[in-house]
């Protein structure tokens, strides 16, 4: 396996699966707040207390949390973003952790709601940026490059009540004021930024706060985001001329079920449902085919003047994307990024997930083929139930295999096909709570947290055997 020197080795995670100080130093509320464990599908009551110690309750897009606010304390229900894996006070730990298994880059997401509480005010709350600050420090300590998603998959929650998120341009102004903060306290540090977390998945929860969304709206906030997207490249590319943005998108790979030519057709519309927010912002302009599928289901999205000329001139510098399995599609199915449909050719996990090491390979051609920019592997790995001994040791070799065998396939995609690869950072290095089930028994990490899925443990950290397989690999990759 041979990999570019100066290639990126590291690992992801997003705040509010892995950060826990939920009420902690001036943390406003985001939509995943309300979610809990088990059910991530039906935001609820959260209940808090106040300094004089009232308490109360307050419902998901009916009433905001009161300011004075300084916990949450119900006992019956368990919110995975009140606790994460409390990287908010481990921090330095964990990322020593990181660098001594050689890693050279961290992605993280900055919690917007801790920056700007309700996402509407004008000043930035300092104790936010602190922290942050700190973890960039820590980060440039041991020669790590930061990788930030300033936005992933929340928005805060009074952003979500009054607004529906991303369904209102009132939005895309709040965006840019947090971007803003973050490219001028951060931007001389961080090189690499990613606008926003899988942008082809809008979690009607998540990023509009509603649960179900029709299309229309779907893509009129789709179009908000594209536009929030291209304002914030444009402002670093100002601000920072060595800065370099991205978006992430879902990009595991749909097949044809079969060779029968409607099948091989309908792997083309579906994979344009994807394919459609990157086309829009790398090639910097609505496909012909998304604007024929609009006329035809009655779709309009409303528009500024100007918007398709910020679409045009500010278009991202490479393209970042997950890839943890593939799916098919026949000409029956009805396609969905988010349904797992089988092929026989592949072994899956315990959450039906297919194992395809050559999705990566597919994935890294196909979008250099299509866009002629660089990629960013920034999520790939094994969510798996593990089994640990009583020195909370875990051997995971079906770990091992699973990012051997990816990596194998990324160094042909560079080294055989010619892909520019800038770097991989692997999903959940350090286990931490699921985004789409809230469980912690769904483990991706090489270090190994002692927490169950009610929040039980003492949180601390420990190798496993992948861990010792990736030093060494990162050893010899250094050594090259
Ligand atoms: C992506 C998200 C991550 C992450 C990952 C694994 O969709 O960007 O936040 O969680 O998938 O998914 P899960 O946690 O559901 O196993």
């Amino acid at each position: 396996m041979k990999f570019p020197k100066e290639f990126l080795f590291g690992g992801a995670t997003a705040d509010f699966q892995f950060e826990g100080g939920f009420a902690e130093d001036g943390r406003g509320l985001i939509t995943h707040d309300f979610v809990t464990t088990g059910d991530v599908s039906t935001p609820r009551r959260i209940t808090y207390q106040t300094p004089d110690g009232k308490t109360g309750a307050v419902d998901w897009k009916k009433e905001s949390m009161p300011p004075e606010a300084v916990g949450y304390f119900d006992e019956t229900e368990k919110y995975p973003s009140h606790y994460g894996v409390d990287f908010y006070h481990r921090y330095q730990e964990d990322i020593k952790l990181i660098a001594d298994l050689g890693m050279n880059v961290f992605r993280f997401s900055i919690c917007w709601s801790r920056i700007f509480p309700t996402g509407e005010e004008t000043v930035p709350n300092e104790q936010g940026l602190l922290f942050y600050q700190k973890v960039i420090d820590e980060c440039q300590k041991y020669g790590i490059e930061p990788l930030i998603t300033i936005c992933h998959d929340e928005i805060p929650a009074e952003l979500a009540n009054k607004y529906d998120g991303w369904s209102s341009r009132k939005t895309i102004t709040a965006y840019l004021r947090l971007c803003q903060v973050l490219f001028e306290r951060f931007g001389k540090q961080v090189k690499y930024w990613l606008t926003f977390n899988e942008v082809n998945v809008l979690r009607g929860y998540s990023m509009l706060g509603t649960r179900s969304v029709d299309e229309q709206t779907f893509y009129q906030a789709s179009h908000h985001i594209f536009i929030a997207s291209a304002l914030a490249t444009k402002m670093a590319h100002e601000m920072l001329p060595e800065a370099m943005l991205g978006t992430m998108y879902a990009l595991s790979p749909v097949y044809p079920l079969t060779c029968k030519p409607e099948d091989v057709f309908s792997q083309v519309t579906a994979r344009r449902k994807t394919l459609f927010f990157s086309d829009v912002m790398i090639r910097g302009t609505y496909p012909n085919y998304q604007k024929k599928y609009f006329e035809k289901e009655g779709i309009k999205i409303v528009m500024e003047p100007g918007d398709l000329e910020t679409l045009k001139n500010h278009t991202l510098d490479y393209i970042a994307f997950s890839c943890y399995r593939s799916t098919t599609v026949n000409q029956e199915s009805q396609y969905d990024i988010m349904v797992m449909d089988p092929n026989p050719y592949l072994p899956k996990t315990k959450w039906n997930w297919t194992v395809d090491p050559m999705s990566i390979r597919y994935v890294l051609n196909e979008v250099y083929d299509r866009y002629q920019v660089p990629a960013f592997i920034v999520e790939n790995g094994m969510g798996e139930i593990d089994r640990w001994d009583e020195n909370f040791y875990v051997e995971d070799d079906y770990r091992i295999d699973y990012l051997n065998n990816h990596f194998k396939e990324i160094a042909k995609a560079i080294e055989e096909d010619g892909v520019p690869v800038l770097g991989y950072t692997m999903w959940g290095i350090i286990d931490l709570v699921s985004l789409s089930t809230g469980e912690m028994a769904k483990r991706y990490g090489l270090i190994f947290v002692d927490m169950d899925d009610f929040g039980n443990g003492s949180l601390n950290r420990y190798p496993k055997k992948s861990y010792f397989w990736m030093k060494d690999f990162l050893e010899a990759f250094h050594e090259k």
